[in-house]
Protein backbone atom coordinates (compact mmCIF):
# COMPACT_ATOMS: atom_id res chain seq x y z
CA UNK A 1 0.00 0.00 0.00
CA UNK A 2 1.27 3.50 -0.87
CA UNK A 3 1.77 5.55 2.08
CA UNK A 4 4.00 8.50 0.55
CA UNK A 5 4.86 10.66 -2.31
CA UNK A 6 7.39 12.83 -1.83
CA UNK A 7 8.43 15.29 -4.91
CA UNK A 8 11.45 17.40 -5.73
CA UNK A 9 12.26 19.95 -8.79
CA UNK A 10 16.01 19.56 -9.42
CA UNK A 11 17.99 21.61 -11.39
CA UNK A 12 21.21 20.46 -13.35
CA UNK A 13 22.59 23.02 -15.75
CA UNK A 14 23.70 21.23 -19.21
CA UNK A 15 27.06 20.81 -20.62
CA UNK A 16 27.00 23.68 -22.85
CA UNK A 17 23.49 25.99 -23.80
CA UNK A 18 21.25 23.45 -25.57
CA UNK A 19 19.31 26.13 -28.53
CA UNK A 20 15.68 24.89 -29.95
CA UNK A 21 13.62 27.45 -31.70
CA UNK A 22 12.08 28.64 -28.70
CA UNK A 23 14.45 28.66 -26.47
CA UNK A 24 17.96 28.39 -24.81
CA UNK A 25 18.64 26.09 -22.45
CA UNK A 26 21.70 26.19 -19.79
CA UNK A 27 19.92 24.26 -17.17
CA UNK A 28 17.12 21.07 -17.07
CA UNK A 29 14.34 21.40 -14.24
CA UNK A 30 13.03 17.62 -13.80
CA UNK A 31 10.39 16.78 -11.32
CA UNK A 32 11.46 13.81 -9.44
CA UNK A 33 8.44 11.55 -8.00
CA UNK A 34 9.60 9.19 -5.04
CA UNK A 35 6.80 6.76 -4.28
CA UNK A 36 6.89 4.98 -0.77
CA UNK A 37 4.89 1.57 0.01
CA UNK A 38 4.05 0.07 3.62
CA UNK A 39 7.31 -1.82 3.35
CA UNK A 40 9.76 1.08 3.12
CA UNK A 41 9.94 -0.31 -0.87
CA UNK A 42 10.27 2.83 -3.27
CA UNK A 43 8.85 3.73 -6.86
CA UNK A 44 10.66 6.68 -8.82
CA UNK A 45 9.66 8.64 -11.37
CA UNK A 46 10.31 11.48 -13.70
CA UNK A 47 8.45 14.50 -15.23
CA UNK A 48 10.29 16.79 -17.11
CA UNK A 49 9.86 19.81 -19.98
CA UNK A 50 12.24 21.79 -21.83
CA UNK A 51 12.41 25.88 -21.23
CA UNK A 52 10.10 26.05 -18.13
CA UNK A 53 6.30 26.54 -20.56
CA UNK A 54 8.13 27.60 -23.80
CA UNK A 55 7.56 23.86 -25.03
CA UNK A 56 4.63 22.61 -23.62
CA UNK A 57 1.59 23.38 -21.90
CA UNK A 58 3.13 22.02 -18.57
CA UNK A 59 5.76 23.42 -16.69
CA UNK A 60 7.87 22.21 -14.10
CA UNK A 61 6.20 24.30 -10.94
CA UNK A 62 3.09 22.47 -12.78
CA UNK A 63 3.58 19.22 -12.42
CA UNK A 64 5.04 19.46 -9.22
CA UNK A 65 1.50 21.22 -7.79
CA UNK A 66 -0.66 18.99 -9.45
CA UNK A 67 1.34 15.75 -8.17
CA UNK A 68 1.33 16.92 -4.88
CA UNK A 69 -2.23 18.54 -5.21
CA UNK A 70 -4.53 16.03 -6.90
CA UNK A 71 -2.53 13.02 -7.47
CA UNK A 72 -0.95 12.24 -4.66
CA UNK A 73 -4.21 12.36 -2.24
CA UNK A 74 -5.86 9.94 -4.94
CA UNK A 75 -2.85 7.62 -4.52
CA UNK A 76 -1.95 7.00 -1.08
CA UNK A 77 -3.71 4.25 0.68
CA UNK A 78 -3.85 2.10 -2.46
CA UNK A 79 -2.01 -1.07 -3.46
CA UNK A 80 0.16 -0.56 -6.64
CA UNK A 81 -1.26 -3.93 -7.72
CA UNK A 82 -2.30 -2.88 -11.04
CA UNK A 83 -0.51 0.52 -12.49
CA UNK A 84 -2.96 0.45 -15.38
CA UNK A 85 -6.33 0.62 -13.38
CA UNK A 86 -4.55 3.31 -10.99
CA UNK A 87 -3.63 5.48 -14.21
CA UNK A 88 -6.95 4.77 -15.75
CA UNK A 89 -8.66 5.93 -12.75
CA UNK A 90 -6.43 9.54 -12.48
CA UNK A 91 -6.92 9.66 -16.49
CA UNK A 92 -10.60 10.07 -15.64
CA UNK A 93 -10.17 11.98 -12.46
CA UNK A 94 -7.87 14.55 -13.60
CA UNK A 95 -7.95 16.01 -17.49
CA UNK A 96 -4.77 16.60 -19.10
CA UNK A 97 -1.07 17.17 -17.65
CA UNK A 98 0.39 14.09 -19.37
CA UNK A 99 4.21 14.80 -18.27
CA UNK A 100 2.92 14.78 -14.73
CA UNK A 101 0.95 11.39 -15.43
CA UNK A 102 3.96 10.25 -16.71
CA UNK A 103 6.27 10.61 -13.82
CA UNK A 104 3.73 9.01 -11.52
CA UNK A 105 3.05 5.84 -13.81
CA UNK A 106 6.89 5.72 -13.97
CA UNK A 107 7.17 5.76 -10.31
CA UNK A 108 4.18 2.80 -9.46
CA UNK A 109 5.57 0.73 -12.44
CA UNK A 110 9.16 0.95 -10.70
CA UNK A 111 7.73 0.38 -7.23
CA UNK A 112 5.80 -2.74 -8.89
CA UNK A 113 8.91 -4.31 -10.44
CA UNK A 114 10.84 -3.84 -7.39
CA UNK A 115 7.78 -5.42 -5.37
CA UNK A 116 7.94 -8.66 -8.44
CA UNK A 117 11.29 -8.36 -8.57
CA UNK A 118 11.56 -7.93 -12.65
CA UNK A 119 12.47 -5.13 -14.64
CA UNK A 120 9.91 -2.85 -15.82
CA UNK A 121 9.96 -4.27 -19.55
CA UNK A 122 9.25 -7.76 -18.10
CA UNK A 123 5.90 -5.75 -16.41
CA UNK A 124 5.46 -4.82 -20.20
CA UNK A 125 5.62 -7.93 -21.82
CA UNK A 126 9.39 -8.42 -22.26
CA UNK A 127 12.47 -6.61 -23.75
CA UNK A 128 13.23 -7.57 -27.66
CA UNK A 129 16.50 -5.32 -27.03
CA UNK A 130 19.19 -5.07 -24.54
CA UNK A 131 20.92 -2.34 -26.04
CA UNK A 132 19.16 0.80 -28.71
CA UNK A 133 20.88 2.90 -30.67
CA UNK A 134 20.89 6.65 -29.73
CA UNK A 135 21.81 9.87 -31.48
CA UNK A 136 23.25 13.03 -30.25
CA UNK A 137 21.65 16.73 -31.00
CA UNK A 138 23.81 19.12 -32.39
CA UNK A 139 22.58 22.66 -30.54
CA UNK A 140 25.10 24.79 -30.11
CA UNK A 141 24.32 26.87 -32.77
CA UNK A 142 27.76 27.54 -33.71
CA UNK A 143 28.91 25.51 -36.67
CA UNK A 144 32.45 24.94 -35.73
CA UNK A 145 31.44 23.51 -32.46
CA UNK A 146 28.58 21.59 -33.78
CA UNK A 147 31.63 19.87 -36.18
CA UNK A 148 33.89 19.47 -33.44
CA UNK A 149 31.06 18.17 -30.84
CA UNK A 150 29.92 15.28 -33.99
CA UNK A 151 33.50 14.38 -35.06
CA UNK A 152 34.27 13.76 -30.59
CA UNK A 153 31.35 11.69 -30.38
CA UNK A 154 32.01 9.83 -33.48
CA UNK A 155 35.83 8.93 -32.38
CA UNK A 156 34.23 8.05 -28.92
CA UNK A 157 32.10 5.31 -30.40
CA UNK A 158 29.30 7.42 -28.31
CA UNK A 159 27.16 8.55 -31.75
CA UNK A 160 26.89 8.03 -35.06
CA UNK A 161 23.53 9.69 -36.12
CA UNK A 162 23.61 13.47 -35.46
CA UNK A 163 20.30 15.24 -35.05
CA UNK A 164 20.22 19.41 -35.62
CA UNK A 165 18.34 21.49 -33.77
CA UNK A 166 17.47 24.72 -36.46
CA UNK A 167 14.31 27.14 -36.98
CA UNK A 168 15.45 29.94 -34.50
CA UNK A 169 17.44 31.87 -37.71
CA UNK A 170 16.60 32.93 -41.04
CA UNK A 171 15.97 30.04 -43.54
CA UNK A 172 19.31 30.06 -46.05
CA UNK A 173 21.71 30.44 -42.92
CA UNK A 174 20.03 27.46 -41.02
CA UNK A 175 20.34 25.89 -44.73
CA UNK A 176 24.56 26.70 -45.19
CA UNK A 177 24.99 25.20 -41.41
CA UNK A 178 23.15 22.14 -41.66
CA UNK A 179 25.07 21.39 -45.14
CA UNK A 180 28.33 22.10 -43.53
CA UNK A 181 28.14 19.71 -40.82
CA UNK A 182 26.83 17.52 -43.43
CA UNK A 183 29.86 18.02 -45.98
CA UNK A 184 32.26 18.15 -42.60
CA UNK A 185 30.89 14.76 -41.18
CA UNK A 186 30.82 12.54 -44.72
CA UNK A 187 28.60 10.37 -46.49
CA UNK A 188 28.40 7.69 -43.42
CA UNK A 189 27.07 9.97 -40.59
CA UNK A 190 23.29 10.15 -40.72
CA UNK A 191 22.43 13.75 -40.81
CA UNK A 192 18.46 15.00 -39.37
CA UNK A 193 17.12 18.31 -38.14
CA UNK A 194 14.05 19.76 -35.83
CA UNK A 195 12.97 22.61 -36.84
CA UNK A 196 10.25 22.69 -33.93
CA UNK A 197 7.04 23.64 -35.86
CA UNK A 198 9.17 27.31 -36.84
CA UNK A 199 8.61 27.18 -40.98
CA UNK A 200 5.16 28.18 -43.35
CA UNK A 201 4.34 25.37 -45.28
CA UNK A 202 5.97 27.00 -48.31
CA UNK A 203 9.35 27.40 -46.22
CA UNK A 204 9.21 23.84 -45.36
CA UNK A 205 8.85 23.24 -49.40
CA UNK A 206 12.00 25.58 -50.22
CA UNK A 207 14.03 24.10 -47.24
CA UNK A 208 13.07 20.37 -47.76
CA UNK A 209 13.86 20.50 -51.76
CA UNK A 210 17.66 22.42 -50.44
CA UNK A 211 18.04 19.59 -47.38
CA UNK A 212 17.74 16.92 -49.48
CA UNK A 213 19.85 18.19 -52.22
CA UNK A 214 22.69 18.14 -49.13
CA UNK A 215 21.96 14.91 -48.07
CA UNK A 216 19.43 15.28 -44.97
CA UNK A 217 18.16 12.21 -43.65
CA UNK A 218 15.01 13.34 -41.93
CA UNK A 219 12.53 16.77 -41.34
CA UNK A 220 11.38 16.54 -37.84
CA UNK A 221 8.08 18.67 -37.24
CA UNK A 222 9.17 21.51 -40.01
CA UNK A 223 5.47 23.05 -40.08
CA UNK A 224 2.89 23.82 -37.05
CA UNK A 225 1.89 20.72 -34.72
CA UNK A 226 -1.90 21.69 -35.47
CA UNK A 227 -1.06 21.65 -39.09
CA UNK A 228 -1.11 17.86 -39.92
CA UNK A 229 -1.98 18.64 -43.74
CA UNK A 230 1.11 19.69 -44.38
CA UNK A 231 2.98 16.86 -42.90
CA UNK A 232 0.96 14.42 -45.24
CA UNK A 233 1.91 16.96 -48.19
CA UNK A 234 5.65 17.28 -47.49
CA UNK A 235 5.66 13.52 -46.39
CA UNK A 236 4.35 12.89 -49.97
CA UNK A 237 5.95 15.78 -51.94
CA UNK A 238 9.81 14.75 -50.76
CA UNK A 239 11.71 11.34 -50.36
CA UNK A 240 13.57 12.70 -47.56
CA UNK A 241 11.86 11.45 -44.33
CA UNK A 242 9.04 13.81 -42.45
CA UNK A 243 8.93 12.91 -38.57
CA UNK A 244 5.96 14.25 -36.55
CA UNK A 245 6.58 15.00 -32.93
CA UNK A 246 4.94 18.11 -31.61
CA UNK A 247 1.91 16.75 -33.94
CA UNK A 248 1.70 13.75 -32.34
CA UNK A 249 1.31 13.00 -28.66
CA UNK A 250 -1.46 10.41 -28.12
CA UNK A 251 -2.49 7.47 -29.83
CA UNK A 252 -5.95 10.00 -30.99
CA UNK A 253 -3.82 12.13 -32.26
CA UNK A 254 -1.74 9.50 -34.35
CA UNK A 255 -4.86 8.15 -35.78
CA UNK A 256 -6.03 11.43 -36.93
CA UNK A 257 -2.72 11.68 -38.55
CA UNK A 258 -2.54 8.50 -40.05
CA UNK A 259 -6.13 8.47 -41.06
CA UNK A 260 -4.87 11.68 -43.89
CA UNK A 261 -2.67 9.30 -45.20
CA UNK A 262 0.57 10.00 -43.07
CA UNK A 263 3.63 8.11 -45.04
CA UNK A 264 6.44 9.18 -42.39
CA UNK A 265 7.58 8.40 -38.72
CA UNK A 266 6.24 9.69 -35.27
CA UNK A 267 8.29 10.57 -32.18
CA UNK A 268 7.11 8.53 -29.47
CA UNK A 269 7.66 10.22 -26.03
CA UNK A 270 6.69 8.96 -22.49
CA UNK A 271 5.74 12.46 -21.15
CA UNK A 272 3.79 13.47 -24.42
CA UNK A 273 1.48 10.06 -23.95
CA UNK A 274 1.44 10.30 -19.93
CA UNK A 275 3.20 7.50 -19.54
CA UNK A 276 5.04 4.43 -21.01
CA UNK A 277 1.24 2.86 -21.46
CA UNK A 278 0.20 5.78 -23.80
CA UNK A 279 2.91 6.13 -25.46
CA UNK A 280 3.09 2.25 -26.28
CA UNK A 281 -0.76 2.76 -27.72
CA UNK A 282 1.08 5.20 -30.10
CA UNK A 283 3.51 2.88 -31.21
CA UNK A 284 0.82 0.24 -32.11
CA UNK A 285 -1.28 2.90 -34.20
CA UNK A 286 1.60 3.23 -35.92
CA UNK A 287 2.61 -0.14 -36.93
CA UNK A 288 -1.20 -0.77 -37.90
CA UNK A 289 -0.91 2.16 -40.14
CA UNK A 290 2.80 1.61 -41.75
CA UNK A 291 4.20 4.93 -40.22
CA UNK A 292 7.62 4.36 -38.39
CA UNK A 293 8.86 4.85 -34.97
CA UNK A 294 11.26 6.90 -33.49
CA UNK A 295 12.27 6.65 -29.74
CA UNK A 296 12.32 10.16 -28.84
CA UNK A 297 13.17 12.22 -25.20
CA UNK A 298 11.58 16.18 -23.46
CA UNK A 299 15.15 16.31 -22.53
CA UNK A 300 14.62 13.89 -19.50
CA UNK A 301 17.68 13.08 -17.34
CA UNK A 302 18.31 9.14 -15.93
CA UNK A 303 15.15 8.66 -14.18
CA UNK A 304 12.76 9.50 -17.61
CA UNK A 305 15.17 8.24 -20.05
CA UNK A 306 15.57 4.94 -18.84
CA UNK A 307 11.70 4.66 -18.39
CA UNK A 308 11.40 5.23 -21.92
CA UNK A 309 13.92 2.87 -22.42
CA UNK A 310 12.17 0.13 -20.90
CA UNK A 311 9.06 1.03 -23.28
CA UNK A 312 11.15 1.10 -26.51
CA UNK A 313 12.92 -2.23 -25.45
CA UNK A 314 9.76 -3.80 -25.96
CA UNK A 315 8.93 -2.55 -29.63
CA UNK A 316 10.45 -5.27 -31.84
CA UNK A 317 11.90 -2.45 -34.33
CA UNK A 318 12.69 1.13 -34.29
CA UNK A 319 12.60 2.24 -38.04
CA UNK A 320 14.30 5.88 -37.20
CA UNK A 321 16.70 5.08 -34.19
CA UNK A 322 16.38 6.99 -30.91
CA UNK A 323 17.46 9.89 -28.75
CA UNK A 324 17.43 8.96 -25.37
CA UNK A 325 20.46 10.99 -24.47
CA UNK A 326 19.13 13.54 -22.28
CA UNK A 327 21.18 12.60 -19.11
CA UNK A 328 24.62 13.23 -21.01
CA UNK A 329 23.57 16.66 -21.69
CA UNK A 330 23.32 17.32 -18.09
CA UNK A 331 26.70 18.69 -15.87
CA UNK A 332 25.91 15.63 -12.84
CA UNK A 333 23.05 13.10 -12.36
CA UNK A 334 21.06 12.34 -9.02
CA UNK A 335 21.06 8.36 -10.09
CA UNK A 336 24.11 6.35 -8.22
CA UNK A 337 25.03 4.49 -11.62
CA UNK A 338 24.35 6.13 -14.64
CA UNK A 339 23.02 4.70 -18.38
CA UNK A 340 26.51 3.16 -19.99
CA UNK A 341 26.49 4.72 -23.00
CA UNK A 342 28.84 2.29 -25.44
CA UNK A 343 28.88 1.75 -29.50
CA UNK A 344 26.74 4.16 -30.48
CA UNK A 345 24.07 3.71 -28.27
CA UNK A 346 22.65 3.10 -24.65
CA UNK A 347 22.27 -0.22 -22.42
CA UNK A 348 19.02 -0.84 -20.99
CA UNK A 349 18.93 -1.79 -17.51
CA UNK A 350 18.06 -5.21 -16.49
CA UNK A 351 17.65 -5.29 -12.71
CA UNK A 352 14.43 -4.75 -11.05
CA UNK A 353 11.54 -1.91 -11.46
CA UNK A 354 13.61 1.01 -13.62
CA UNK A 355 17.05 -0.38 -12.43
CA UNK A 356 18.34 2.85 -10.83
CA UNK A 357 18.89 3.80 -7.68
CA UNK A 358 18.78 7.37 -6.64
CA UNK A 359 21.61 9.48 -5.20
CA UNK A 360 20.30 11.29 -2.16
CA UNK A 361 23.27 13.58 -1.65
CA UNK A 362 23.12 14.83 -5.23
CA UNK A 363 18.98 14.92 -4.84
CA UNK A 364 19.78 17.05 -2.14
CA UNK A 365 22.25 19.20 -3.34
CA UNK A 366 20.12 19.87 -6.59
CA UNK A 367 16.97 20.23 -5.19
CA UNK A 368 14.76 23.70 -6.11
CA UNK A 369 14.82 25.20 -2.39
CA UNK A 370 11.46 26.45 -2.24
C1 LIG B 1 12.31 17.86 -29.53
O1 LIG B 1 11.53 18.63 -30.04
O2 LIG B 1 12.65 16.89 -30.19
C2 LIG B 1 14.53 16.33 -28.13
C3 LIG B 1 15.83 16.41 -28.38
C4 LIG B 1 16.19 17.76 -28.28
O3 LIG B 1 17.30 18.26 -28.43
O4 LIG B 1 15.10 18.50 -28.02
C5 LIG B 1 14.05 17.62 -27.71
C6 LIG B 1 12.74 18.09 -28.13
MG1 LIG C 1 11.37 17.36 -31.85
Amino acid sequence: MITQIDTYIVDIPTIRPHKLSMTSMAVQSMVIIRITDDEGRQGIGEGTTIGGLAYGPESPESIKTNIDTYFAPYLVGKTVDSPRLLMQHMNSAFRGNAIAKSAVQTALLDLQGKQLGVPISTLLGGACHSHLPCLWVLASGDIDKDIYEAKKMIDEGRHNIFKVKIGSRALQDDIVHVATIKEALGASVSIRVDVNQAWSEAQASYGMAALQEAGIDLVEQPTAAKDFASLVRLADKFTIGVLADESIADSADCFALAAQGFSGSVALKIGKAGGLFGALDVAAVCSAAGIGLYGGTLLEGSIGTTAALHAWSTLPVIEASTEMFGPLLQRDDIVKKPLNYHHYGVEIPSTPGLGLELDEDKLREYARKV
